[in-house]
């Protein structure tokens, strides 16, 4: 397969893959909390390929692995040069794939990355989904409270479209839900998707989980999450998702 040869050669020579951030922020003030860090790749021979191309393959051919370990050091040396460059905090959340949470190594390699960076483990936020945390309940659980232990955070990505019954989310130390954007696309449209959106942020209220909305677009589909109480939004509306140095031009000047 092309794409596959391309990405172990990209990787092996450190080439090709860059990453974009997109503001996480505040619906009570609209100040910006924090960003989330979103792998791109521009290969030689095939151009730009959009992520929902190459990441399924980097999963399927285990290259998600590496790949993985290098959009999470990528993402904790650029904040923490953000950091100190403005004096402010904020926090960078990963995406992780199914693939790196069952690598037996993932706790040192994460722990190495913060070493090596010098961000805090505060300052770390890892998005996971509802799926991969089905799959072996009791080692996950005990993974996460180790990851807990580094001071990093914890959500669920696209929340509401998985599997993940009640009781097991709350034996897990997530600490945020991220309502999938499917919930919040539709809400000018239909009234079940208020009622499945503010079911969300009751829930999380009483697990002490915080709620971030995705896919924002809209000012209703703002005032709506803004007048229910979730916590924070991402979406169009705001930025899409931008090159570092945009990022750091726009938001954190
Ligand atoms: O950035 P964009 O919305 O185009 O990403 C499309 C999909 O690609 C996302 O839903 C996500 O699942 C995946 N993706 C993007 N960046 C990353 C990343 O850094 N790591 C992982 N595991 N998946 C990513
Ligand atoms: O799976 P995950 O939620 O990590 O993927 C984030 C993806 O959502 C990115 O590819 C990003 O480009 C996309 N995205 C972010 N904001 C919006 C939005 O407001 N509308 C739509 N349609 N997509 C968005
Ligand atoms: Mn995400
Ligand atoms: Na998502």
């Amino acid at each position: 397969l092309n794409i596959e040869r391309q990405l172990r050669q990209d990787l092996e020579r450190q080439q090709g893959f860059y990453l974009v951030f997109q503001p996480k922020v505040d619906l009570q003030n609209n100040r910006v909390v924090g960003m989330e860090a979103l792998v791109r790749w521009r290969n030689e021979e095939l151009g730009e390929v959009l992520p929902t191309r190459f990441i399924p393959i980097a999963e399927s051919s285990g290259l998600i692995v590496p790949l993985g370990q290098w959009i999470l050091q990528a993402a904790c040396s650029q904040l923490k040069q953000w950091q100190e460059s403005t004096g402010a905090q904020f926090k960078v959340a990963v995406n992780l794939s199914g693939r790196q949470l069952t690598q037996p190594d993932l706790l040192p390699v994460v722990a190495s990355v913060l070493q090596d960076t010098g961000l805090e483990g505060e300052s770390l936020e890892l998005e996971l989904t509802e799926s991969m945390l089905m799959e072996t309940v009791e080692k996950t659980v005990v993974l996460l409270s180790q990851l807990k232990q580094l001071g990093i955070s914890l959500a669920i990505d696209d929340f509401g479209t998985g599997y993940s019954s009640l009781s097991y989310l709350k034996r897990f130390p997530i600490d945020t839900l991220k309502i999938d954007r499917s919930f919040v696309r539709d809400l000018e449209a239909d009234r079940d998707d208020e009622a499945i959106i503010e079911a969300i942020i009751a829930m999380a209220g009483s697990l002490k989980m915080q709620v971030v909305a995705e896919g924002v677009e809209t000012e209703l589909q703002f005032d709506f999450l803004r007048s229910r109480g979730a916590d924070l939004y991402q979406g169009f509306l705001f930025s899409e998702p931008v090159p570092a140095s945009e990022f750091a031009r726009r938001f954190l000047a």
